[in-house]
């Protein structure tokens, strides 16, 4: 029996975040292919769509108009999935197998730019710092609402991830109570900061610094790796060096350096598979009135992409009923992310 080599040898790796593990397999990328076979989706657009309802000008479906906006622009959603006026529900005793609590929200819609045929990878970095200036300017007005728990901000991204429009756009979901992800990472979090003095993902990113084998792209402020104990295949999470814990607390070349490396991300991701890549991202900020006590601000990015523009992963079977499960490495993965060229595939050629 040789030694055991995590890169080719079956193994579970720890999310210190979680709490949870992850099986990895790498002697399984050598496996046979026979599902679904690849095609590449065509992505043509125009600047406007007359009939879009996030484009400018245009009537939406809940029957608002939206202005004839030129930047980023928020409306609270016209289908919002939470509430704020929801009546309170009588407590269920605690022990009580059938429990449920009334839940209070607010749901915005943001739309990145007026152009219907952008993505983030696609703006420039002055348009993508709009945004951000915009999701911490959000942040900061939910959170002052006194009975505002948690804001999610986050960007469904393509028709493989449920997203309803290709405009870019994402949503904010502020909810009274704090969901199970923040939960948990709120936990590992104030842990571990209890005990080191200093944040899980400040020793975190000093540990993929050092090794460098994980990165995907850095710059003064953020950095961008395919996490250790990553699910998906190229899942990446983006993190501030400076450990604070909001997206509001990033000063000015902060905040242009977050616009930056989502872009390169964004971009890197596109030219994997030379297609728009669908994704789920979101940034974890800290709970708005409990639980900061070593929060580091953090995006996550979920892909569902596998091996080629069509080949999606599924959660399903084993990782459904036990656990998740990975074949590529993160390392394997963060070197292909990296080895793509910086310059966005549909822009290659054309002059800056
Ligand atoms: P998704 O693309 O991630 O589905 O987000 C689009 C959101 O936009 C969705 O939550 C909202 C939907 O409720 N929406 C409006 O608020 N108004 C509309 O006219 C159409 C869609
Ligand atoms: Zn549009």
């Amino acid at each position: 029996m040789t030694h055991f080599d995590p890169a080719q040898h079956p193994h579970r790796r720890f999310n210190p975040l979680t709490r949870e593990w992850v099986l990895v397999s790498p002697h399984r990328t050598q496996r046979p292919w026979q599902g679904q076979i690849e095609k590449t989706p065509q992505d043509e657009r125009p600047p406007f769509d007359p009939s879009c309802y996030l484009c400018p000008g245009n009537e939406r479906a809940g029957g608002a108009r939206n202005p004839d906006y030129s930047s980023v622009y928020v409306f609270d959603n016209d289908f919002a999935t939470l509430l704020p006026h929801t009546p309170a529900a009588v407590p269920t005793p605690a022990g009580n197998l059938l429990r449920a609590e009334a839940e209070r929200g607010i749901c915005r819609v943001v739309c990145f730019s007026p152009r219907h045929d952008l993505t983030l990878a696609e703006m420039d970095p002055a348009a993508i710092r709009r945004v951000v200036d915009c999701w911490a300017d959000q942040f900061a007005e939910l959170t002052s609402v006194p009975w505002i728990g948690y804001v999610q901000i986050f960007e469904n991204r393509g028709a493989m991830m449920g997203c309803s429009n290709p405009h870019p756009h994402g949503q904010i979901w502020a909810s009274a109570s704090i969901p199970n992800e923040i939960a948990k990472e709120s936990t590992a979090q104030s842990d571990y900061f209890l005990e080191h003095g200093h944040t899980l993902l400040s020793d975190y990113i000093s540990l993929e610094e050092q090794s460098g084998e994980r990165l995907v792209a850095t710059n003064d402020h953020f950095i961008a790796v395919v996490p250790y104990w990553a699910v998906w295949p190229f899942e990446t999470m983006v993190i501030s060096r400076r450990p604070v814990s909001t997206l509001h607390e990033l000063h000015d070349n902060e905040r242009d350096a977050l616009a930056t490396i989502l872009k390169s991300v964004t971009t890197r991701y596109d030219n994997l598979f030379d297609i728009s890549f669908p994704y789920s991202m979101g940034f974890h900020q800290r709970p708005a009135r409990t639980g900061a006590q070593g929060w580091h601000l953090h995006a996550h990015f979920h892909p569902p992409l596998l091996r080629s523009a069509t080949v999606r992963k599924f959660l399903v079977g084993y990782e459904m009923l036990a656990m998740p499960q990975r074949d590529i490495t993160p390392e394997t993965a963060a070197a292909r992310l990296r080895a793509l060229p910086a310059v966005h595939y549909r822009q290659k050629g054309l002059t800056p």
